[in-house]
């Protein structure tokens, strides 16, 4: 008996990892956006002459001169995001009135002509040594509208100005994760002393074809952020959230017949929830402000979002497998004021306590139909060890299925966390949740569009020993790496 005990073992050993991994299925994410989906979380930063004139959107005419943030401190800021539990900052490197916050040789109208340091201060120099220091990821915006530049509208602007300030930022302050391209384009400006209404075919203008060669060939990690993506898509609205059903895939269409669909061109609503059947992987980015504005207005400073509101949105965005792209703002002394380093910091708080313990860990799991039977390859057990990409996989043929937690003993919980293993695609269409309760199952929860991360916020707390796990529509095979309970941290 012993000596066939071993043969046998190996053999059934060699069976089960012989068993092929499921086909991929639909478009699939590049490295730059799987980076960008384990990244979560970050913050946009406003900071320039929109900070001393109290405005959202300059003109272009503002004197450098007023741009003197005395105490500016990238630390003070990247620490309050790292704090938030962000792992990323995009820095506005250049917004829409043109005042670079580097010395770049593009325009005279950046921060070598400003009070900062007597002109000898680099703003982006700066959050990149923060970042660096902090193990925070960097990523820029610069904007392509430009109403300072007398050039704007000409097709100069793009080759010598837009696509140099691009080329300036990509060689000295890399490596950036995420290329900010605002849709935001054309109208009135000061346009070096015009001061007229300048109007740009937003299809074709940027040459986006040829800009965003710019960055796959001197970042090519980093993803392009645009209405249309061409990796990270807008949602569609800057509140913050993601649609309930939220497709990573997406076919970009432009609102006018016969038009490309270039950025800022597309139909953005089209955005918040994807599509099914969307011919390429361009996963969604909700973009929300701290404060209402931007950029820091101090009749602001007791409008700040609360930790519960910051949490709501994460379940909106992140929780539906998007990533939140959160806006701080620093004051006129280049830090960030008090208020919104603490509510950063208790939302900070929350959502790792929330986190840190997975109730399902140590569960006894059941499932059916898992891949050649095998226990370890693609076995349940990969659920529950946090990695995203090790999962529990079903055969071919087996599309709709069920999973059991014994968790063996009475658990409380209010979140649900489940995920696929996207290099493998979006394949789950929707699920429910089943925990075991008066001696049956019953339904507490049901979900569409799994992907990267779905986060189920249960109105009000469960207890049971037991749960389950219905996957009830799938276009292929199930290839899903995640199935987490826990306990919402209580208000700190
Ligand atoms: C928009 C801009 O117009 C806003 O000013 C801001 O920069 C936001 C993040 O993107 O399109």
């Amino acid at each position: 008996m012993k000596k066939l005990f071993l043969p046998a073992f190996l053999l059934i050993c060699s069976l089960a990892f012989s068993q092929p991994a499921p086909r991929p299925y639909g478009p699939l994410p590049t490295k730059g956006q799987l980076n960008w989906q384990e990244t979560e979380m970050y913050c946009i930063i406003h900071f320039g002459p929109d900070t001393y004139t109290d405005k959202e959107w300059g003109f272009g005419d503002e004197e450098p001169g007023i741009f003197n943030p005395v105490q500016f401190d990238a630390m003070q800021i990247v620490g309050a995001a790292k704090a938030g539990g962000f792992k990323g900052i995009v820095v506005v490197a250049k917004h829409h009135d043109g005042f670079c916050l580097w010395p770049t040789k593009t325009t005279e109208h950046n921060i070598s002509k400003s009070s900062y340091k007597n002109g000898k201060g680099d703003i982006l120099q700066e959050y990149r040594d923060a970042c660096n220091k902090l193990g925070m990821k960097m990523g820029v915006y610069c904007s392509p509208w430009d109403r300072n530049s007398a050039l704007y509208g000409k097709p100069e602007y793009v080759t010598e100005v837009y696509r140099k300030q691009l080329e300036e930022l990509y060689s000295h302050y890399g490596p950036v994760f995420i290329s900010w391209f605002d849709g935001a384009n054309g109208g009135d400006g000061y346009y070096g002393g015009a001061k007229e209404v300048r109007k740009i075919d937003r299809s074709t203008y940027y040459g986006w074809k040829d800009t965003w060669a710019i960055p796959r060939r001197m970042q090519p990690n980093a993803v392009l952020f645009g209405d249309v993506g061409p990796d990270v898509r807008w949602v569609g609205n800057e509140k913050g959230h993601a649609g309930e059903t939220c497709w990573a895939t997406y076919t970009p269409h432009a609102p006018d017949e016969g038009k490309e669909p270039g950025n800022g061109y597309t139909k953005d609503y089209e955005g918040t929830e994807g599509h099914r059947d969307g011919k390429y992987w361009i996963p969604a980015e909700c973009d929300v402000s701290l404060r209402p504005g931007w950029f820091y207005h101090k009749d602001q400073d007791e409008k700040v979002k609360s930790p519960d509101t910051l949490m709501s949105l994460y379940y909106q965005s992140v929780g539906r497998g998007a990533c939140l792209d959160l806006g701080l703002s620093p004051d006129r002394r280049g830090l960030l004021f008090e208020n919104d380093v603490n509510s950063l910091k208790q939302f900070g708080q929350i959502l790792k306590q929330t986190f840190a313990v997975n109730l399902a860990k140590g569960a006894t799991l059941k499932a059916s139909n898992t891949r050649g039977g095998n226990k370890v390859k693609f076995g349940a057990a990969n659920l529950l060890d946090n990695d995203r990409y090790s999962y529990w996989a079903t055969d071919d043929k087996i599309k709709t299925t069920e999973l059991t937690l014994d968790l063996h003993q009475n658990k409380t919980f209010n979140v649900i966390r489940l995920r696929e293993n996207i290099k493998l695609g979006q394949r789950i269409d929707a699920v429910a949740i089943d925990a075991w309760q008066d001696g049956k199952w019953q339904q507490i929860a049901s979900a569409t569009s799994i992907g990267g991360n779905r986060l189920i916020r249960l109105p009000g707390d469960i207890t049971a020993n037991k749960v389950r796990l219905r996957i009830t529509k799938a276009a292929v095979c199930i290839a899903l790496s995640d199935f987490g309970l826990y306990k919402e941290a209580n208000k700190i």
